[in-house]
């Protein structure tokens, strides 16, 4: 099965999304969700400039072959734009793979392990009243585990406390916004919030938190200790993770359960955090990690570790990527949970897929493939629009983690 066409397809309803075609000749298709949320076009001109000539002739049942060519091949190894790259082919490949099989993603991997996998979704307010609310909808939802940000006390804007509350996107400008930041406002509030949450709730709902990359391994440790009351199911990012050795610090001090990984790029940027048990949770997701192929990888690793997935699934992974994510949640043993944030209508019109959400899990479809298309001459009627993430200064100006 040759690959006789490889074609990138940008597109921008609501959001800019980096599709990946592969064509056969054998008239069988796959598509791999390419997108890098602020930087996409350096992942088109991977692809286009460097990958697809390589690519074209290759024979599209070689899914491990190929990944490991363009991996060792590329001299320069990972890193998101490449490892996003590699990905969106990896993910094609398998899509045409399961086609070829004529069946669903989720059984070439292994079969099912679960009917439906639990997602969470996002509640944000400005303010904790308005959050405490906005959590009472994601129940009325049916949603079982629910993620809580809210705006800070003194602080003009903070990350993912969004205008529209449903559709959060943060790549909010032309150019990169810029937000003012203080931890030791952010570490004064966020208790406050899971207090009233429970409060008011009860212990029924999981309840998550993105601390988003705020925090010194030691004011972690403050954060996961006056969090331990409120029993979420995890704390997120709240470290910059370069320093995987930095989470031992965090670690020893608290019980609240650790989640970390969505800006990671291979199995190498987690190795030490999982071998170690550091965290609970990897958060590592199928577009920029490297696909299926090295995702299971990681996964596989995970599970040696008592670590659990809870791949990344904001709306600036396209539905492609949510799609091959549901597939592979429905297999892989030591499943986590998924996030969910929903894309818009526009998206979805583009991106027409078959999974779909009932009472609080996510289920898959039974069409061959991981089940999502694109809509071409829908996506072109979307055109790119430069669009950048927000940065973070402290209060002194002084620049820091967004
Ligand atoms: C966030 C993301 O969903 C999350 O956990 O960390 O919204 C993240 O900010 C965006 O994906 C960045 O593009
Ligand atoms: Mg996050």
């Amino acid at each position: 099965m040759k690959i006789i066409e490889a074609k990138v397809i940008v597109t921008c309803p609501s959001r800019n999304f980096v599709t990946l075609k592969i064509v056969t000749d054998e008239g069988i298709y796959g598509i791999g969700d390419a997108t890098l949320n602020g930087r996409e076009l350096a992942v088109v001109s991977y692809l286009e400039d460097h990958l697809i000539p390589c690519l074209l002739g290759k024979d599209a049942s070689r899914i491990e072959d190929i990944w490991q060519y363009f991996y060792r091949g590329a001299y320069w190894r990972r890193g998101p734009v490449g490892m996003t790259a590699i990905a969106a082919i990896d993910v094609a490949l398998w899509d045409i793979k399961a086609k070829a099989a004529n069946m669903p993603l989720y059984q070439l991997l292994g079969g099912r392990s679960r009917d439906g996998v639990m997602v969470y979704g996002h509640a944000n307010g400005n303010t904790i009243e308005e959050t405490v609310e906005e959590v009472g909808r994601y129940i009325d939802m049916g949603y079982k585990a629910i993620r809580a940000q809210t705006g800070v006390p003194g602080l003009s804007s903070t990350y993912g406390v969004s205008k529209d509350k449903l559709f959060y996107e943060p790549a909010d400008a032309n150019l990169p916004s810029e937000n003012i930041w203080s931890t030791t406002k952010y570490l004064n509030s966020v208790p406050k919030l899971f207090e009233t949450l429970r409060d008011t709730y009860g212990y029924d709902h999981h309840l998550l938190h993105d601390a988003h990359h705020r925090c010194t391994p030691l004011e972690a440790a403050q954060l996961g200790k006056s969090l331990e009351p409120y029993k979420l199911f995890w704390l997120e990012d709240a470290v910059p993770a370069e320093l995987q050795e930095g989470f031992r610090l965090f670690r020893q001090h608290t019980t609240t359960p650790i989640a970390v990984g969505e800006v990671f790029s291979s199995i190498h940027d987690c190795q030490q955090l999982i071998s170690e048990q550091l965290i609970d949770y990897i958060r590592t997701t199928i577009v920029h990690a490297g696909g299926i192929s090295h995702l299971r990888r990681i996964a596989h690793l995970a599970e040696l570790y008592h670590v659990r997935t809870g791949f990344h699934g904001a709306t600036d992974l396209s539905p492609i990527t949510m799609g091959a994510a549901v597939h592979f949640d429905t297999w892989v043993p030591n499943f986590g949970i998924q996030e969910y944030m929903r894309h818009t209508e526009e998206t979805d019109a583009v991106f027409p897929h078959d999974y779909r959400f009932e009472e609080g899990v996510m289920k898959v479809g039974e069409k061959p493939g991981h089940g999502v298309d694109i809509d071409e001459s829908l996506a072109a009627k979307y055109p790119y629009k430069p669009a950048y993430l927000p940065v973070n200064r402290l209060e002194d100006g002084t620049m820091y983690n967004w």
